[in-house]
């Protein structure tokens, strides 16, 4: 039981910086833990409630961020509000259809980054190939 306890602790303050921390506990311990927390569609995994709609995928079949437009289109604003590469240029987003924001450099390279897919709609393997990785 005590093990517990310093576990619980553990995990809050780890996770206030390692977010995929949350991938390492199953339904059953969060819910003994009784922390609040969000069940991912496919039934077998789950999250912390704050990691549902906070724009970053954390279900593997991306269900905490599928229902959160209004959540995406705060955090869309906020998230690249004032934010600079490190040339100066103004950091550019791409809106995902369901307002969820990523990287500009995320569209067309291959990899799902919009829970929608719909960074990767419409490009031409010319596009991916030609990408150069985000940085
Ligand atoms: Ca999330
Ligand atoms: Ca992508």
């Amino acid at each position: 039981m005590k093990l517990e306890i310093v576990s619980v602790i553990a995990f809050i303050c780890c996770s206030l910086f390692v977010k995929s921390s949350t991938s390492a506990f199953t339904c059953d311990q969060l819910d003994r833990w009784k922390l609040p927390y969000y069940r991912c569609r496919s039934g077998d995994q789950c999250i912390l409630t704050r990691y549902e709609c906070d724009s970053v995928l954390d279900c593997t079949d991306f269900s905490d961020e599928d229902h959160c437009q209004t959540e995406h289109e705060v955090n869309c604003r906020e998230d690249f509000k004032d934010k600079k590469t490190r040339n100066g240029e103004p950091l550019q987003s791409f809106p995902c259809q369901d307002k969820m924001c990523i990287l500009g450099c995320q569209r067309c390279d291959g990899f799902r980054d919009c829970a929608d897919n719909s960074d990767e709609i419409g490009c031409t393997e010319t596009e991916v190939s030609l990408r150069p990785p985000c940085n």
